[in-house]
């Protein structure tokens, strides 16, 4: 089926070998909070606030830091390509309770070994949500200075773990500050928290590190539960924030207007940043953070990173939260979906068709773009999968027999 499949695609210039190879050497950094629904280690952590939302409660979520790692790779050996770990500063790993503004890089150093010793880098960010210093639904845009300069210090904190990774990991720690900050009514003063949240930023960014340790990135959104009306860290916001300030930002595609679209985004930062992030996600209706799919938009991301050879530029995470299926399916059918993504885009030959647009050929174009759609992508994806050493199709079989054996023993002793 393979050698078929190639030939198909030499037809169309495209050499799957090729594609094979790249695929392979793409990061994707998936994320640690899928595994127990954004909850973290904390002791006596409450429930999840800042208008984010797990919905479901199937059996078997990982508790603490052990079954996190046992479940993370259980996941990552279903998963092909070149991983990294996406952690939030609530995933801190000590004996004694820490205050978020006080988390120091030794409360991560078991995270550090752990990913050392499987060849995987470590991302981070600031977790200022899940927490009574942000009861009010406001952070670092806050009218109480008392809490600004709470999340003032913890971002000042993250940062440092974040740069203390990315020293040790011998690749730069992708640092995200997404805050939940906004209001559900009309606002009587939207100029006064964004004037607040620039300079809350720019106390915490104070601080330099080099840029071979740490990418410092901010993370918009539009809306979110109970902050419909106002949000201080809007796209434009951060825009702004990060043109002016020499740092970068961050798309998560389920944060903007449902017929905004990130694919379209991306050349417009390429342009403009030397590198941005991603966040992908699946949003339903709103930010509602599904399972990653194998769709359009999805597709559209991946190509505009490969077509426009950004995939040093571009710095993909995955970022969603389904409490309502088995987790670790969640984290390996969104992740093999960004894979599949990324291959797809790796067969299609953008020279050529970039060749047709700039000369005007609109019909050839279109005609190309839709005869590449129907090209046998399956049989290569079989290949990348058997060659990168993890299952095909019956994937899912190991992990109904992890839940089984592991996740359902679980939920019979909580
Ligand atoms: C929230 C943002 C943010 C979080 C994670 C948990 O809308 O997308 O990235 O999902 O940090
Ligand atoms: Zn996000």
């Amino acid at each position: 089926m393979y050698e078929k499949a190639k030939e198909s695609y030499k037809k169309w210039g495209v050499d799957t070998e090729k594609a094979i190879k790249k695929c392979a050497a793409i990061p994707v950094s998936l994320h640690c909070w899928q595994g127990d629904d954004v909850t973290g280690f904390e002791k006596d952590a409450g429930p999840l606030s800042g208008g984010i939302q797990t919905t479901g409660n199937y059996p078997g979520k990982a508790r603490n830091k052990d079954e996190l790692w046992a479940d993370l790779e259980m996941a990552y050996s279903l998963i092909p390509g070149k991983k990294r770990i996406n952690l939030h500063a609530h995933y801190a790993i000590t004996d004694e309770a820490v205050e978020r503004d006080a988390v120091e890089p030794k409360h991560f150093t078991p995270w550090l070994t752990w990913a050392k010793k499987r060849g995987i880098g470590i991302d981070f960010n600031a977790t200022p949500f899940s927490h009574p210093m942000a009861g009010s639904g406001l952070t670092l845009s806050s009218p109480d200075k008392k809490v600004r300069d709470f999340w003032i210090r913890h971002c000042k904190a993250t940062r440092k773990i974040a740069a203390y990774f990315g020293e040790k990991q011998g690749s730069p720690s992708l640092h995200d500050i997404w805050i939940p900050d906004g209001l559900k009514d009309v606002p009587a003063d939207r100029l006064g928290p964004r004037e607040r949240l620039r300079d809350s930023l720019d106390e915490i960014y104070s601080v330099k590190y080099s840029k071979d340790h740490i990418i410092d990135v901010v993370e918009s959104k539009v809306f979110g539960i109970g902050v419909e009306s106002y949000t201080s860290g809007s796209s434009d916001f951060y825009l702004g924030y990060a043109a002016s300030r020499g740092i970068y930002v961050l798309l998560d595609n389920g944060h903007y207007h449902p017929t905004e679209l990130v694919s379209d985004k991306i050349s417009s930062l390429l342009a403009i940043f030397d590198k941005l992030a991603l966040h992908v996600t699946r949003s339903v209706r709103w930010d509602s953070d599904h399972v990653v799919l194998f769709e359009d938009e999805v597709k559209e991301i991946a190509k505009e990173i490969i077509r426009n050879k950004a995939e040093n530029r571009v710095l993909i995470g995955l970022d969603y939260f389904d409490a309502s299926i088995n987790r670790i399916a969640a984290w390996v059918v969104g992740a093999r979906n960004f894979q599949k993504a990324l291959l797809n885009a790796l067969l299609i030959p953008h020279g050529d068709l970039k060749k047709l647009q700039d000369s005007g050929n609109y019909s050839k174009l279109m005609v190309m773009q839709e005869e590449l759609k129907t090209l046998p992508f399956g049989a290569v994806w079989d290949e990348y999968l058997a060659r990168q050493k993890v299952s095909g199709a019956d994937w899912f079989a190991k992990v109904e027999k992890y839940e089984k054996d592991v996740l359902r023993t679980r939920a019979e002793t909580t």
